[in-house]
């Protein structure tokens, strides 16, 4: 069926950028957004069905291109610790921190995990999120690792999203390779994710690059085998401290960087030359209080195209809502409504490698997209959260988000 999608005004992120159609009309067909424009354009084209969008505003489906949000349990209990004065580093000393929710993690069921990641994952839908990158890095070990990464896969199939598996095995080293970081980084090289990779399990690879985590070194060896496999690699990297890994990581023609607040101008040039991707997570800056700005000036200055994302995870960002991250991402970091809007878009697209087929209203591109009971698009950094009404429109087909 042809839809004809009219009276409503359009934020397009069409060619790369920022841009908006007032009075626009889409035309959507087979999943697929078969022309945009604004209404005087609209050619004679035969269609099925048409619909009242009242006046909205329309976006592409909203992107959260960095989650852990599959995980057991819980962790308010140091959030209160860190209140009380501990920092996450010595939280995470004291065996505390990720390595609590991997044994929380490791001892739920995959239905169980299931559970609890389809609320949240819910949660994300009603905001206005149609594609979602799931990382594991909870389980540390073969099977658990695989039970974290079915569990994003069975997402993609329950919920009407778009969800992309990232392996993290290298998140924290698992407490039975005490001591041994290097013979984990083995372990994930020769077994973990050939094999995750080989059950088809796998859409990027991810790692944590940070003194209480992996070494740039360490983290080479596993983008290494990454590429072997013909698998994407990203990194979470600057997020405590300068340890270059967004640098390496562009060296490795890397998806995305990811935190970035200790990071210096030259990371940020070699990342503009790889097309990688800065994704700015406003959630963690916030919960660990950090003081240490992302250098937004620099990845300005050089062309690097910066997205913005919940990182909903129990430890540093339990944000069940892309939206506040936008108004974080500019009363923090002081981008612009247009840019953290185009952050949650078109960039986070990029960020997951899907950049030819999501992120932006262009003809060709999958049909997913938000119908905004909003006068301005800047209204959806504005709200600190809430329920803002909206039409949640996927593969051409309006859906309910409950
Ligand atoms: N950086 C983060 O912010 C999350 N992981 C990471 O590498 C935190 C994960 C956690 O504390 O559970
Ligand atoms: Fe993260």
């Amino acid at each position: 069926m042809k839809h004809l999608w009219q009276n409503c005004h359009a934020a397009t992120m069409k060619d790369g950028k920022y841009a908006i159609i007032e009075d626009a009309v889409l035309v959507t067909y087979a999943g697929r957004i078969e022309w945009i424009g604004p209404r005087e354009a609209l050619p004679a084209i035969p269609y099925d069905v048409e619909v009242d969008l009242n006046g909205a505003w329309v976006t592409p489906g909203l992107i959260d291109c960095h989650t852990h949000l599959v995980f057991g349990g819980d962790r308010s209990r140091e959030f209160e610790q860190r209140l009380e004065g501990v920092s996450y580093a010595e939280i995470a000393a004291q065996g505390g921190g990720i390595a609590s929710t991997v044994r929380a993690t490791r001892e739920a069921s995959e239905d169980e995990l299931l559970e609890s990641a389809t609320r949240r994952a819910r949660k994300l839908l009603r905001d206005g999120v149609t594609t979602l990158e799931v990382k594991s890095g909870y389980g540390l070990d073969l099977a658990s690792e695989r039970k974290m990464l079915r569990v994003a896969r069975r997402l993609g199939e329950t919920l009407p999203m778009t969800v992309r598996a990232t392996c993290l095995a290298a998140h924290a080293l698992p407490p039975e390779y005490a001591g041994r970081a290097d013979d984990y980084i083995g372990h994930i090289c020769n077994e973990m994710l050939p094999t995750l990779a080989g059950e088809g399990l796998v859409d990027a690879v991810d790692a944590f690059c940070e003194h209480l985590a992996f070494s740039p070194a360490q983290v080479e060896r596993v983008f290494k085998v990454a590429h072997e496999l013909g698998l994407p690699v990203k990194l979470h990297a600057e997020q405590l401290s300068s340890l270059h890994g967004s640098a390496l990581a562009a060296r490795y023609q890397a998806l995305s960087a990811d935190h970035l607040e200790y990071m210096t101008e030259d990371d940020a040039i070699a990342m503009a030359a790889a097309g990688t991707v800065a994704v700015l997570l406003p959630g963690a800056f916030y919960l660990l209080r950090e003081t240490q700005l992302p250098p937004i000036d620099a990845l300005r200055k050089h062309g690097v195209a910066m997205a913005v994302s919940t990182d909903l995870n129990p430890g540093t960002s339990p944000a069940l809502s892309l939206r506040m991250m936008l108004n974080m991402a500019c009363t923090s970091f002081r981008l612009t409504p247009e840019e953290a809007l185009a952050g949650a878009t078109l960039h986070a697209a990029k960020a997951l490698g899907l950049a030819d087929s999501h992120g932006s209203l262009e003809e060709g591109k999958v049909a997913d997209f938000i119908a905004w009971d909003i006068e301005r698009p800047a209204e959806l950094a504005y709200w600190l959260g809430g329920d803002l009404p909206k039409r949640v429109i996927r593969h051409g087909q309006e859906i309910d988000c409950g």
